[in-house]
């Protein structure tokens, strides 16, 4: 199965890269990148990450957007808000940290091209462990329509990513 094969892959990245840096190994299961339709310029990648000895998530990247942030999705006084995770997005030890609608994302702005369901798109992770080194684990993450069978999470409710594409992709320092 294909995406058995992405994630394994992804897997061993992730742990051949944090040997390389002597850091805590991170484990990224179930990563996907939600589909966007022509014209959308925002999209969300979900996953579930594991930091073995604990970690923090302090960046993100890909080559098919302009910007990449870490996200959190809130409700304030009724109202759904999301915004970048100022410091990262801490990673207790060994404890398995979702990322998925309608809480924590990776938001992809600024998209160069519609992502189209079935194609991958490269995401590159950068974790800062309790001694403040970083690592970099890189990704090769599948497209979809919807989080991908057997991963759902729960009743989030339906996250509607295109708002971004009226915000400012660049916010002021
Ligand atoms: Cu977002």
């Amino acid at each position: 199965m294909k995406f058995k094969t992405l994630m394994s892959s992804a897997a061993f990245a992730a742990t051949a890269f944090a040997c390389a840096a002597h850091a805590g190994a991170v484990q990224i299961d179930n990563a996907w990148v939600r589909a966007t339709v022509k014209g959308q310029l925002a999209t969300g990648a979900f996953m579930t990450i594991t930091a073995k000895e604990g970690a923090r998530l302090v960046g993100v990247s890909s080559p098919v957007a302009g910007v990449s942030q870490v996200h959190e999705m809130t409700m304030d006084a009724g109202v759904m808000k999301m915004g970048e995770v100022k410091g990262g997005l801490d990673l207790p030890a060994g404890k398995p940290v979702a990322l998925k609608s309608g809480g924590y994302h990776l938001m992809l702005m600024d998209l160069k091209s519609t992502l189209l369901t079935g194609t991958n798109v490269p995401l590159s992770l950068v974790f800062k462990d309790a001694k403040g080194v970083e690592s970099k684990v890189e990704l090769t993450v599948p497209v979809a329509a919807v989080a991908p069978a057997g991963m759902a999470h729960g009743q989030a409710a339906p996250m509607d990513h295109s708002m971004h594409g009226n915000m400012p992709a660049k916010k002021a320092p």
